[in-house]
């Protein structure tokens, strides 16, 4: 008969390759012994730590696709994603500072940058001795960022840069801002810069109180009056595919993510009904609880499957945005579907940090929200099927 691994249902293990799972190892290994002990202070005082950056710069998992000539380990995008799914196994605020500085720092200045700035910036960020935040979303554009106000306008030596950008990770400890604005030299069409800490004009205030991702750090970033040369331009892009080529590549990455913190959810309740017992019995032992994990099972085996296959596609350049709409939004929706019901599970301690379920949860509020909203996704692939925007 053959045999069935609960904990790898589909045996996902026999789809990757040696490297992939090497990659995993030791993501994983760092994540566990380096990160995990730490996460419920950090979580618990609002705290970030950069030193995490330098350690994972040295881990080699800051932009993971990138080529080694620049700092990268020149891996696939399956990966990357199995590196997300162990960060955010323990917290996705570590996978948020891990995933910005690698899809939406390094990757553009890979993407669309002059070989100048590649050398300027791809090592430093991948070491981790530069940590990079990327601009995008304003108080008053989030899900429509093409309603952006942000403005570059040109001057004898470059440009200045005017407005403000809302909900940055990483921006209050950022040494990078790779920020999108529309310029006037070219037609008022979405440009990208790249901004560095000290110049004069530029500040990136923290958001405080956030009841979510706690260790990572957000801010503002004000841009008042800030004057950058023209090597500060991201030369090979325009319009706003520029800030969505990244934003594919995050959330592709989210995908897996988010089924990391299901992962750890999932393994929590199971073994805490095993340990429990109420009524004379484990709670494992009851018809309900067990209901609670199978759909758990199915949901994480289902979407690991889906964004292996869509990571594949990406490592021979074959993936569609509308698959990873599908990914990103599915994963997330269900990774929060499976943080509540632990949560349930727990009962009491459920609402304990000790227990962690209940930080993942608030957290994956946050990642069902951002790099396109659960809806938003929803009316991407609406879209796509019936040719009818109903955006606006
Ligand atoms: P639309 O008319 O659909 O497209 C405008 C132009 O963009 C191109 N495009 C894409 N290109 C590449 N990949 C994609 N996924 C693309 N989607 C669109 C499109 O081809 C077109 O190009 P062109 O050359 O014809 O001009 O644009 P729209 O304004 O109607 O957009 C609507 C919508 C909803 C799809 C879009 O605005 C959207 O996705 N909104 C969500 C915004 C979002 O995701 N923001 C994320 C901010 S960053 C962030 O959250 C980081 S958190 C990270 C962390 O901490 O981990
Ligand atoms: P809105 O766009 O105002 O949406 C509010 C609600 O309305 C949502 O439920 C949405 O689904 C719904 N909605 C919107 N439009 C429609 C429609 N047409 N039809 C039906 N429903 C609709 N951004 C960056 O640029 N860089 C970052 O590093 C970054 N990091 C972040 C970190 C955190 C902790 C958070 C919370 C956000 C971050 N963001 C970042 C911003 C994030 O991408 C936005 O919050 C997100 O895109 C949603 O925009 P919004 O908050 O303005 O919500």
């Amino acid at each position: 008969l053959n045999t069935f691994d609960w904990a790898d249902a589909f045996k996902f293990d026999d789809q990757l390759n040696e490297d992939e799972r090497m990659i995993r190892d030791s993501a994983h290994a760092y994540c566990q012994e380096k990160l995990q002990p730490r996460v419920l202070k950090a979580f618990a005082e609002e705290h970030t730590d950069p030193e995490i950056f330098r350690e994972m710069g040295e881990m080699g998992l800051l932009g993971v696709t990138v080529p080694e000539q620049y700092g990268g380990i020149g891996a696939g995008y399956v990966s990357y994603g199995l590196v997300a799914r162990e960060v955010e196994r323990v917290d996705s605020g570590y996978r948020s500072m891990m995933s910005v500085q690698s899809s939406l720092v390094m990757y553009p200045i890979y993407a669309y940058g002059s070989e100048e700035q590649r050398q300027k910036y791809l090592p430093k960020l991948s070491s981790g001795e530069w940590i990079g935040c990327f601009g995008l979303t304003e108080p008053d554009a989030g899900s429509d960022p093409a309603g952006m106000k942000t403005r570059a306008t040109k001057t004898d030596n470059g440009y200045v840069l005017n407005g403000s950008k809302m909900w940055i990770s990483n921006s209050p400890i950022a040494d990078v801002f790779v920020v999108w604005a529309k310029s006037d030299a070219h037609g008022g069409k979405i440009r990208g810069f790249v901004l560095e800490k000290g110049m004069k004009g530029l500040s990136a205030p923290k958001i405080q109180n956030k009841m979510s991702l706690r260790a990572s750090i957000t801010g503002e970033i004000v841009l008042d009056n800030v004057e950058v040369g023209e090597d500060a331009l991201l030369p090979y892009v325009e319009g706003l595919k520029g800030p969505f080529g990244c934003l594919n590549r995050a959330r592709y990455g989210i995908s897996w993510g988010v089924l990391g913190a299901a992962e750890f959810c999932w393994h929590a309740a199971r073994q805490y009904g095993l340990d429990r017992h109420q009524f004379k019995r484990p709670l494992a032992q009851t018809q309900l609880y067990q209901k609670k994990l199978a759909d758990m099972q199915t949901e994480i085996s289902l979407g690991l499957q889906a964004s292996l296959r869509v990571g594949r596609l990406m490592d021979k350049a074959e993936a569609a945005p509308e698959m990873i709409s599908i990914i990103k939004r599915n994963n997330c929706g269900k990774a929060l579907d499976i943080a509540r019901l632990s949560r349930d599970m727990h009962g009491g301690n459920g609402i304990s940090l000790e227990f962690g379920v209940i930080r993942h949860m608030v957290n994956l509020e946050t990642v069902n929200t951002y790099e396109g909203a659960h809806d938003v996704h929803a009316l991407i692939l609406g879209r796509a099927q019936t040719g009818l925007q109903a955006f606006f």
